[in-house]
Parts: C-alpha cells; structure tokens; sequence
C-alpha cells in the first residue's frame, strides 16, 4: 500500500480499521443478545442494546476519530426528533450560504445533509471521509454519551453535542410503526403489547431508553457549554425561542440584522413538520439505503400526545411510572 511504502513503520490506518474491525468481530460473540424489534439481532453492549454496525461503529469513532473544534453532532434515541434537529441545525450553521426558497432541505432529506456518524465513520475504510469533511462538520449519532471517547466528551476537548428527546410515550408509539415498515414482509407484525413489553425492559435500539436520555441530560447539567439538552415538546411550543437557543449555544447568535430579517422565523418554517413533509424529495418513495423503508417514512404525524390513540390507560401509566423510578433524583423529567 502507498502509505506504507512512505511510512514503512507506521500502521497504515487501513491496518489500525482493521484491527477495530477484528476486535468488533471478537468481542460480538461474548456480548449478550437478543432479537431485536425487526431482523436486526442487538447486543448488550456498555449497557445498551445496538446492532453490529452501531457498535463497530462505535469502536471505529473510540478508536480513530479525530475531532475538531468546530465539530457539531447531533445526538439523539431513536423517534425523539432526530430528523427536526438534523434540519434546524444545518439551516442555522448555514443560513449566510442559502436562500430560504432555493435551499438545500428542499432537495435533499436532512440525513443526506447531517450524515450519520456511526455509519460514516466506516466508509472508505479508514478516516479520509471523515476527515475530508469541510468544518464545521456536522454529524448525527444515536450512539448513548457514554460510549464517546474522553477526547470528545471531556470539558477541555473539542465539538459540541445538541440533544432532543421526547415523551417516551410518544417515542414508543412511532418506533412501534417505524419498525413494523422495516420488518420483513415474511415476518407477522408486531403487536403493539409484545413490543410495549420489550420497551419498558429498555430492549429497543440504543435502549433502555431511559438510560439513553439521563447519560447526556447529566452531561448537559455537568458541561452546558458542550451539550444542549431540548425537549421535542418544548421546540414544538417555543420553535423560535428554541432555535435562537441553539443558535447561542453553536456560537453563532442571531444578530439583529438577521432579526429584522425574520431569519429565524423563515428556519422554523422551513424546518416545520408541514413543509419538510411536503418537498417532494420527502414525499419519494426511495429505498433508503437497500432497507424497506422510504424518506416518507420519517414524516409520519409529528405530533405531541399522539399515544393516546394507541395506548391503553394501563399502559401509559406503567411507562409514566417507570420514567418516574428511573428519573427520581436526577432533577429531569419529562413534562
Ligand atoms: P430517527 O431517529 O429514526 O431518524 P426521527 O426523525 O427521530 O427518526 O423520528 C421521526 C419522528 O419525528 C416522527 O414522529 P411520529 O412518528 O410521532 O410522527 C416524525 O413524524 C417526527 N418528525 C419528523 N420531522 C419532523 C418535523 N419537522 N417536526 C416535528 N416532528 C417531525
């Protein structure tokens, strides 16, 4: 290889992704499985419960990530608004670079614009994507905070993390549908009780849940300045506010030029449920990466509350009872 003929006695990175790759494939058999929600087999790992390429990618960012300053990566569980907060941060870092009616989010979905980082990082076989990223970089993960080496989470290190989460009733309720379109169609559906069931003992992608959302709210209370923790509920009340709070918290305020221009007015439009819904890039019936499911799919209601079509009163007692156990002394909740 070309780099290992310039630096005969360095490891070529292709050589170190490797070696990440070898031990992911050693240390998948010793963890403790489980079927996942659709085909997808998840392991317990650090805690949490991910799929192969979760976890390798994982190991993949613990081992060879090289963050910069300016990095921003947008966390969040699965169903909390990943989507919302993929657009609202690109059209905030890049609002000097686009006009409002010819702008990137009407032609792309948000995670081709805010790619996702534990599948990134392992194109190409080694960091080069990665890290021929123009900065600021802008990333998504849904990878828990704890499982993110020191030198991106500790106080001194570089980039920032903006999290959203979400009423777990609510988050239940669009996982259940959204894995019932990646289920394979030889496969019966999933009740709605046996993956209730399987949610509240936090077996779910990137679950339990609650364990998920408590890492980076402790994360957000010890180092503001490296995440900002929102709520879907609270965004859906106070889009703007929201969004002027992230816009701070990226370094990047509003200034008063831009208020008087209605900037952050025309973010929020862009980036509501209505309009993103509606682009016809979002309404395509595009296979998303060989799996059976469709940009359309990540625009289903958007709403706050819509468990209560679907859930008995039993069953958003025992999740609101269980958020409570789990949240008690922690100063978070989810109302
Ligand atoms: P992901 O974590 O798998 O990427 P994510 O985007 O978090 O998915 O989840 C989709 C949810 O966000 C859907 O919720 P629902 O099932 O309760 O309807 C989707 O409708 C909602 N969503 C997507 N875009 C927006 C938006 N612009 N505003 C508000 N909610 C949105």
């Amino acid at each position: 290889m070309e780099t290992s003929k310039t630096f005969p006695s360095v490891e070529t990175p292709d050589e170190a992704y490797q070696k990440t790759f070898k031990n992911c494939d050693e240390l998948l058999p010793t963890l403790p499985q489980t079927k996942g929600w659709w085909s997808v087999q998840l392991f317990q790992y650090h805690g949490f419960w991910i799929h192969i390429f979760g976890i390798r990618g994982s190991m993949l960012i613990h081992d060879h990530f090289k963050p910069r300053s300016t990095d921003i990566v947008v966390a969040t569980s699965p169903k909390c608004g990943t989507t919302w907060l993929r657009a609202l941060v690109f059209s905030i870092i890049n609002r000097a670079s686009f006009d409002f009616s010819d702008h990137p989010l009407r032609k792309a979905n948000p995670q081709d614009l805010v790619p996702f980082f534990e599948s990134i990082i392992h194109k190409d076989g080694s960091t080069s994507f990665v890290d021929g990223i123009p900065s600021p970089r802008l990333l998504s993960t849904h990878l828990p905070y704890s499982l993110f080496p020191t030198r991106m989470t500790d106080d001194t290190s570089a980039c920032r993390f903006v999290y959203i989460c979400r009423d777990p009733k609510d988050v239940f309720v669009s996982k259940w549908h959204f894995a019932n379109k990646l289920r394979p169609k030889e496969l019966p559906p999933l009740s709605l009780e046996e993956t209730f069931d399987l949610f509240c003992k936090g077996v779910s992608h990137y679950g339990p849940f609650w364990d998920h959302v408590l890492g980076y709210w402790k994360a957000s209370v010890e180092s503001p300045k490296k995440v900002l923790f929102l709520k879907y509920e609270e965004v859906k009340k106070e889009p703007l506010g929201c969004v002027r709070k992230v816009a701070e918290f990226l370094g990047v305020p509003f200034t008063p030029e831009e208020e008087n221009k209605e900037i952050v007015e025309q973010i929020v439009k862009l980036c509501s449920f209505e309009s993103m819904s509606n682009q016809v890039v979002n309404k395509l019936d595009k296979r998303y990466q060989q799996r059976p499911i469709s940009n359309s799919d990540f625009f289903r209601k958007g709403e706050v509350g819509d468990w209560v079509n679907h859930l008995s009163p039993q069953m958003a007692e025992k999740l609101d009872q269980i958020a409570e156990e789990k949240l008690q002394d922690t100063g978070f909740n989810f109302h």
